[in-house]
């Protein structure tokens, strides 16, 4: 149905249209009429709950203006869209953030002062949208801002989750997981319950002879469950370009069978069934770098690929296009392999609904440029794989698909090499296991016209590795790195004001945090007194903030003035948080072993760690727990002080790292050489003027190319030679670095309590064959922090490599990654407002 305003009536909306507020007595209004109408509280019963309620609604309201502005002009000029699948977007707090991008962060100040409230605590109010595990989740919600504030027409299509990662808590020094919910009163999100889909699961295939003598696949029976978008307004920074983020959730359809069961009286299983049906967006799954083969999340990645899907085809038709246009006008990148089902469910739109013939409907679902792919990560145990016998259960014809698109794939593979039929095992999309497994990778490298990695080690190493025989069948040019980047906005200019601010009044604007690469300019004050000691000042003001919070947060007084070594990602052996705690072991002992005269003489260290473990991943439970027990007996021995304090701070996510990125003066990315794809968080210590210890991996090989050796602490062994050690591990003899077999001693002798918990951690060292080399590079990470601390003394030094560093950032914006992926992958053109 037609639901355009005829012309004649239009005057009226044109002269009632709203309009935007503009100053803060406007600002104070719209609070105030969200208090008592939207709230319906007044002055008497306003709380910071209900002021930060009532301003994310008047900001929300602005950003739907533009909101409805952007996708209006969008339409009209019917540009490409790109379209990024998702299943996790680690959104973190969207007020701070809306108001800087739109630039009214000062009036809503003035406003929510004159009103009675400090603007801190009522951003402070706000709950995180965490609906993402960690870099992949965090990456996806950069993207989304650097998108918008680049003017690129995007969508980002995801899950809303009712309960994202899970709260945090510690417990004697174990991890505890509580459950998140958020959606209490979410004001970002508008439900768009007339936007609908209704996503078919089980079931059966038909095959039927139709009136023009084809056969055709007809699915039948089995469930429906209905998806109903949510839309969160994606603001762009100074610029009016807001762009949506679309999330499904999951209902039962109310169809006529549950109205007999209803009248019937059975009203119990009516209601299961509703539940039954909710449950597919209920929950995030909490595992990061790891896959679990668990029907739900399959049912979660099929629902949120056909809605998306399904809306993305209905926005197609409506513009009359042949469908041999469809990729010129789409671009959809997957995030991961999550989404790759994407690919199928298309082919199965265009032959069983639109009634193509396959191979036509292939070149269109395989056209330049549609499907892109992107990998994150080589760890085996993280690639997707679904047992055949699952598929065939939940989405029947979309297994025949897959064994389609395979048999057309092979064959095209055993033309190009007849005489290997072992390349043919290797790269099938079914793996001839017990059970026969669906490979998503190979499926997402087939259906796409480009795979990227994340970094350029990373990309070089999908290439020579895990996908080497798609290289040659399908040569070099569909593989491509874009290297990982993180928003400026958020990461520089909202977390960490007071810097945005000085290097915005020596660079004469703000223009910066639209050109990143223009920090290069800093570089020639690096000998500038008065602006090296501004600089110095902000770090310790940082250093103070956090220190508050630790005290805080665990009781436990750190000294400023120490220097502050971080380490805050998710808990996983091969990041190599074990690897610290045994450097701080050693470093206590080292401590210990001193004269009181000598040790009065070091210099003090605060060892910052932060992150959650998979609530199934026990060893990353045991290092946990190791830290605090390890900060147990060194934060109480009088003999230490304020040498070296030991934080484990709970429950890490986006709005704390936000206090502590900026407070850092040596964050920790030592994962073993060639397992980080690319890892973020170390360009966002980095841009915030802290340095880095780090392996050769992942982007820190990048960032020492711009930022310079001299700026960075690298140690421990390459990525090339990793393999060989392992092999040695396994067939050689293996002896343990004789300072890492001490800390092990203290350990054993029940220093930090529990001897039985720590066991595993020793012995994965000791008896099974160091598989993350920290026996290897435990000589080389001492020796290099020793060189920290060197360096750290020189305060001078420090601040100069740290200035030098930032100046060298500008290349690991996402603004840039953006334009490489719009550019080499998407064919996209950003659509920016003409007035
Ligand atoms: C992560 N991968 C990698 O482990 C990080 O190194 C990288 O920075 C981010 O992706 C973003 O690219 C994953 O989270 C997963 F799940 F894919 F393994």
């Amino acid at each position: 149905v037609e639901a355009s305003i005829p012309e004649p009536q239009r005057e009226a909306w044109k002269r009632s249209q709203t309009a935007a507020f503009k100053s803060s007595d406007e600002f104070e209004k719209e609070v105030v009429r969200h208090v008592e109408t939207s709230l319906a509280r007044s002055m008497f019963n306003c709380d910071e709950k209900a002021a930060y309620s009532a301003t994310s609604l008047a900001f929300r309201d602005r950003l739907i203006l533009d909101w409805n502005k952007t996708q209006q002009r969008q339409t009209y000029r019917d540009s490409k869209r790109v379209y990024y699948f998702s299943l996790e977007f680690l959104m973190g707090r969207a007020l701070d953030n809306a108001m800087l991008n739109v630039g009214m962060k000062d009036t809503a100040k003035a406003g929510l002062a004159d009103l009675g409230f400090r603007i801190e605590d009522i951003i402070g109010q706000e709950h995180d949208a965490a609906l993402g595990n960690g870099g992949l989740g965090r990456l996806a919600a950069c993207f989304l801002d650097s998108l918008a504030s680049l003017d690129f027409p995007a969508w980002g299509y995801g899950l809303r989750y009712r309960y994202g990662i899970f709260k945090q808590e510690i417990i004697d020094g174990y991890q505890v997981e509580v459950p998140d919910y958020w959606l209490d009163f979410n004001p970002w999100e508008f439900p768009r319950h007339d936007v609908t889909v209704d996503v078919q699961f089980f079931g059966s295939v038909k095959k039927v002879t139709n009136e023009e003598g084809k056969s055709v696949a007809i699915w039948e029976g089995g469930e429906i469950v209905v998806a109903v978008a949510y839309d969160v307004p994606i603001p762009g920074y100074d610029t009016p370009t807001t762009n949506n983020l679309r999330l499904w959730s999951s209902k039962a359809s109310g169809g006529e069978f549950d109205f007999q069961k209803f009248n019937s009286g059975d009203y119990e299983s009516s209601v299961a069934e509703q539940q039954r049906a909710e449950t597919i967006s209920n929950v995030l799954y909490p595992n990061d770098n790891l896959e679990r083969g668990k029907e739900l999340r399959l049912k979660q990645q099929y629902f949120w690929v056909a809605a998306s899907l399904y809306d993305i085809v209905r926005r197609f038709k409506k513009s009359k296009r042949a469908w041999r246009e469809f990729p010129e006008q789409v671009a959809i990148q997957l995030n991961d392999t999550h989404p790759t089902l994407a690919i199928v469910e298309l082919q199965r739109i265009l032959v069983d609904v639109e009634g193509l013939e396959w191979d036509l409907a292939w070149e269109i679902v395989t056209g330049t440029p549609q499907f892109g792919y992107t990998n994150h990560t080589v760890l085996p145990e993280a690639l997707e794989k679904w047992p055949v016998g699952l598929v065939q259960h939940l989405l029947p014809r979309h297994l025949q698909i897959i064994y389609d698109i395979n048999l057309f794939f092979l064959q095209y593979v055993e033309k190009q090499f007849p005489d290997d039929r072992d390349i043919l095992t290797r790269v099938s999309i079914i793996e001839e296991s017990q059970p026969k497994m669906v490979r998503m990778a190979h499926l997402a490298i087939v259906g796409s016209h480009k795979v990227n990695g994340v970094a350029e080690l990373h990309s070089d190493l999908i290439k020579t590795t895990i996908f080497k025989d798609f290289v040659e069948i399908f040569g070099p040019d569909r593989f491509t790195n874009v290297t990982n980047g993180i928003t400026p906005r958020r990461w520089l200019h909202q977390a960490n004001p007071r810097l945005s601010e000085l290097i915005a009044s020596k660079l004469g604007s703000h223009e910066f945090l639209k050109d990143l690469s223009q920090l290069n300019k800093l570089e020639l004050l690096v000998q500038d007194k008065e602006f090296k000691k501004e600089w110095a000042e902000i770090k310790f003001a940082n250093k103070v903030r956090l220190a508050k919070y630790i005290k805080e947060t665990t009781g436990v007084n750190v000294n400023p003035s120490a220097l502050f070594d971080v380490q805050v990602k998710r808990i996983h052996e091969y990041k190599r948080q074990q690897l610290n705690i045994f450097g701080v072991i050693h470093r206590y002992l080292t401590l210990k072993a001193m004269a009181p005269a000598e040790r009065k003489k070091q210099l003090p260290r605060v060892s910052i760690f932060g992150g959650k473990a998979a609530p199934g991943y026990w060893m990353a439970k045991q290092i946990i727990h190791l830290i605090n027990a390890v900060g147990s007996v060194v934060n109480n021995d009088e003999d230490i002080g304020d040498l070296l304090k030991v934080i484990f701070l709970e429950d890490y996510n986006v709005s704390k790292a936000e206090i502590i990125c900026p407070a850092s003066d040596i964050s920790e990315h030592i994962s073993t050489a060639g397992t980080e794809a690319s890892g973020t968080s170390n360009m966002k210590f980095v841009l915030n003027g802290g340095l880095i210890i780090g392996t050769c991996d992942g982007a820190n090989i990048e960032i020492t190319r711009e930022v310079g050796e001299n700026n960075i602490f690298l140690f421990g062994n390459l990525s090339e030679d990793v393999e060989d050690l392992r092999h040695a591990h396994t067939y050689g003899s293996h002896t343990i670095d004789p300072d890492l077999a001490k800390v092990f001693e203290e350990i054993q002798k029940g220093t930090f309590g529990s001897v039985h918990d720590f066991s595993a951690m020793i012995a994965a060292v000791k008896d099974h064959g160091d598989y993350y080399l920290v026996s290897d590079d435990f000589h080389s990470y001492i020796e290099t922090h020793k060189l920290v601390d060197e360096a750290y003394r020189n305060q001078e030094e420090w601040v100069v490599k740290s200035i030098t560093a930032v100046a060298r950032m500008g290349f690991f914006s996402s603004d840039r990654c953006i334009y490489e992926y719009a550019d080499g992958i998407w064919n996209v053109e950003p659509l920016p407002r003409r007035d």
